[in-house]
């Protein structure tokens, strides 16, 4: 068969169930192979969108996304996408059309040489410069990207290439290697927290799915440990749970960082202690920890990398939890206290009031109508941005939830994941958080929704401003505003014209009506709410910050 025949009976062969793509005509032969697949190709709006759905779809699964795009620009277009599942750890393959071997080199019309221009972000780049090695490229190519550190890999397909006769053989999935931790290391971690007096979990994005919840769930009753969430994963652990020691990202104030800072011990599982995950390196310290350091990673490369650590463990941290959770610690009134003077705090903190701000809809009320209203088991994402302030403050979130964002903080995010999720799994409901600014760089993906029956509600922030620069702006330079201010459209106008029901939520409005008419159409929705300004996040007022 061509080898672009091969490519899409290797993706029936993953099980792969949506390609995400924009079509270009330098890979044509993919397009045509994919005729009456089994593999149903969602065409985009946008690569950026594209690949964040395909991103989003990964979140979701837990397997590789996948996604296709044209040469040079198209290249270009997604290569957001493709740093978003470098630093977020997704699975990503990524196939991009090239100009003819025979151009390769030349600087033809829209060529780029991908190892250049991904070098830096993909796990690896490979060009197929032979048909024949099709069949063992992209197996690879789905393997590497899922196994250690999960992250993108890029397929670089040479226009005349994908013609190739590439054999007959398409590969069974290679099966992802997986490290195992070994007899002594389920034993050294519980004479670590024999010794301890203040242990404490960092849950990472690799304990996401019912099994990982699970094994954290199990592991911190077991040994009577809290457990703190890292940035944009608070769906791991039950937030109301009174183990809940909150969410680790930007905005923590001064009291949760000192109660953390009490730690004697931190078991990080499943994240790679990034800077956002670690407070920017203050928790644990780097390079020298205040607190004895566990780090249970799939990857050797970020265990150790930074921080000095006590024990380093290269293994699938769901095993090695699941076999921790099955020898309880007997709870000792030292411990107990520990726990609830970090929750203590945490349960202080998620109270929402409001500002009242007299210049528009406060946004934190609307977020919380919606998760009083939302399924147990809704599907949330949310964009870079202010607006996704109140979701990680207030919304107690379990395991039954999903939460996607880009921990990379790319913008433009919320609306194709939101779409992503919708179509992956119909049964749960898809909830978009997203600002002005994030709406009017990716939202034309809503016409991808209506387009293939996505249900998605999209909650927009509507207040004029890109408020994350303007929060950071106020703070360094007071009343100085340059270059945050934005003019919009009607936006409910501009969802009615993609065929997408619209709800305005102005001042005065009854909020909880309001929402329950969005979450409740049986399509696509935008909950338009035109915020307020002076409500700036979840943590700070405008004038407070001016201040
Ligand atoms: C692609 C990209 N461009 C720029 C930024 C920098 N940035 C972070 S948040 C933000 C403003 C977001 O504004 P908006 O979407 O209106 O949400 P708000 O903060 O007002 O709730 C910007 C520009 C980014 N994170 N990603």
């Amino acid at each position: 068969m061509r080898a672009a025949d091969l490519i899409a009976r290797t993706l029936e062969k993953h099980g792969v169930a949506r390609a995400y793509c924009v079509p270009g005509e330098s890979y044509l032969a993919l397009l045509d192979a994919l005729h009456g697949s089994s593999v149903k190709l969602i065409v985009c709006r946008h690569e950026s969108g594209a690949g964040f759905m395909a991103v989003a779809e990964a979140k979701m699964t837990g397997k590789p996304g996948v996604v296709m795009v044209s040469r040079g620009p198209g290249a270009t277009n997604a290569s957001i996408a493709v740093h978003v599942a470098e630093q977020d750890a997704v699975p990503l393959v990524v196939f991009i059309g090239q100009v003819p071997r025979a151009e390769l080199g030349r600087g033809a019309f829209q060529e780029v040489d991908y190892r250049q221009l991904f070098g830096a972000m993909a796990k690896g780049v490979f060009e197929v410069m032979d048909g024949a090695r099709m069949a063992e490229t992209c197996t690879r190519a789905f393997r590497l990207a899922a196994e250690g550190k999960p992250g993108p890999v890029i397929i670089s397909l040479p226009e005349d290439m994908l013609d190739d006769e590439a054999g007959e053989t398409v590969p069974e999935p290679f099966p992802v290697a997986r490290p195992h931790h070994g007899a002594g290391d389920a034993q050294a971690v519980r004479a670590a927290i024999a010794k301890a007096e203040r242990p404490i979990v960092v849950a990472g994005a690799l304990l996401r799915g019912p099994r990982g919840a699970a094994a954290l769930a199990r592991f911190a009753e077991a040994q009577r440990i809290p457990v703190a969430v890292t940035w944009k994963n608070q769906d791991v652990f039950d937030n109301g749970s009174p183990l809940y020691a909150g969410h680790l990202g930007f905005g923590n104030p001064p009291r949760h960082r000192e109660a953390l800072a009490r730690a004697d011990l931190i078991i990080a599982a499943g994240t790679r202690l990034g800077d956002v995950a670690s407070l920017n390196y203050s928790f644990p310290q780097a390079p020298q920890p205040a607190q004895q350091l566990v780090h249970i990673y799939p990857d050797g490369e970020p265990v150790g990398k930074v921080f000095r650590t006590d024990l380093g463990i290269v293994a699938d941290p769901v095993a090695l939890l699941e076999e921790l959770g099955q020898a309880p610690r007997v709870a000792s009134s030292a411990g107990e206290a520990w726990i609830s003077s970090i929750n203590g705090f945490i349960r202080e903190f998620q109270i929402f009031t409001s500002p009242e701000p007299g210049d528009g809809v406060d946004f934190g009320k609307v977020v919380m109508a919606v998760a009083a209203q939302a399924p147990r088991d809704a599907v949330v994402t949310t964009d870079a941005g202010n607006m996704s302030t109140w979701v990680h403050r207030h919304w107690k979130m379990t395991p039954a939830n999903l939460l996607l964002g880009a921990i990379a903080g790319a913008m433009g995010f919320g609306v194709p994941s939101g779409v992503a999720a919708g179509l992956a799994d119909p049964s749960r409901m898809a909830i978009v958080f997203v600002g002005d600014g994030g709406m009017l760089m990716t939202g034309q993906e809503l016409a991808s929704a209506v387009q293939y029956g996505a249900k998605t509600k999209i909650v927009l922030s509507d207040n004029g401003i890109y408020g994350t620069i303007r929060t950071h702006q106020e703070r360094h330079y007071p009343g100085r505003v340059s270059g945050t201010d934005l003019v919009n459209p009607d936006f409910s106008a501009w969802a009615r014209s993609f065929g997408a029901h619209a709800v305005t939520i102005s001042p005065g409005d009854d909020i909880g009506a309001k929402v329950a008419e969005g979450l409740g159409h049986d399509g696509p929705s935008v909950i338009h709410v035109k915020s307020s300004r002076e409500a700036l996040s979840a943590f700070s007022t405008l004038n407070a910050l001016r201040k």
